[in-house]
């Protein structure tokens, strides 16, 4: 297959670029990377020497991508499918990534945060650096749910880059630190997200792996 995506399903940057490819409903093939492998971790480091998860691997044009939203960008470019990711107007296209940062930036990377450290020894901990990302993630839903007041998607009606980055951030996130009822805007796009069949299938093929989080939010459902 022309197309072979490094990840994991479980991986939260992965399941955005996962949604993006199945918006844009380019076949590729799901290579699983299981850094707990010695095998796996060092074929994945020969390919990308940062270890972070998702690669893609483009056999036909010979080009290796990380970074999920450049992964996003480089299927648009190449590969443009059903879904356009992201708008063919210049303005709206900046403002889609801003969007993209605000959720990669200040809802996964404080959500990651929070994991890491409950992955740590006791002795490791950082409660500082968790209450730290923990007001992070207030303020963040606070700019969130102005900006996403009255909008379907978070760029308006067309759902985009910024969306592929928001599902996963939030379905973590929102778990770590509940949105709350003041919250109601950010609650409902967060529903409507995971309604969406795209995510919907991709929180779906995850599952199997809820274990391996560290914590009880996950159980529930
Ligand atoms: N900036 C990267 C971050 C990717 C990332 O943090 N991936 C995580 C999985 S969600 C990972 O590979 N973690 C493995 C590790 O840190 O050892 C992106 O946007 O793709």
């Amino acid at each position: 297959m022309t197309l072979k995506l490094h990840l994991h399903p479980f991986a939260s940057y992965c399941q955005k670029a996962i949604i993006a490819f199945y918006e844009n409903g380019a076949p590729f093939e799901a290579c699983f990377v299981d850094l707990g492998e010695e095998a796996s971790r060092a074929a994945f480091l020969a390919l990308w020497p940062m270890g972070k998860m998702p690669v893609l691997e483009d056999d036909v044009r010979g080009e290796v991508i990380p970074e999920a939203s450049i992964v996003i960008e480089y299927l648009e470019l190449h590969y443009p499918g059903a879904t356009r990711l992201i708008p063919a107007d210049p303005d709206m296209a900046w403002r889609t990534r801003l969007m993209d940062r605000m959720f990669d930036l200040y809802v996964q990377s404080p959500m990651q945060a929070i994991v890491g450290d409950r992955l740590r020894p006791d002795s490791e901990r950082d409660p500082a650096g968790v209450a730290a990302a923990r007001a992070q993630l207030r303020t963040v839903y606070g700019v969130l749910e102005k900006d996403l007041a009255g909008k379907t998607w978070a760029m308006g009606e067309a759902f985009s880059l910024a969306d592929c980055a928001a599902a996963p951030a939030l379905f973590y996130a929102g778990r770590l630190e509940p949105f709350g009822g003041d919250h109601p805007v950010l609650t409902r796009y967060c529903e409507r997200l995971m309604q969406r069949p795209s995510v919907a299938r991709t929180v779906d093929e995850a599952r199997p792996y809820r274990a391996l989080f560290p914590g009880p939010e996950l159980t529930e459902d």
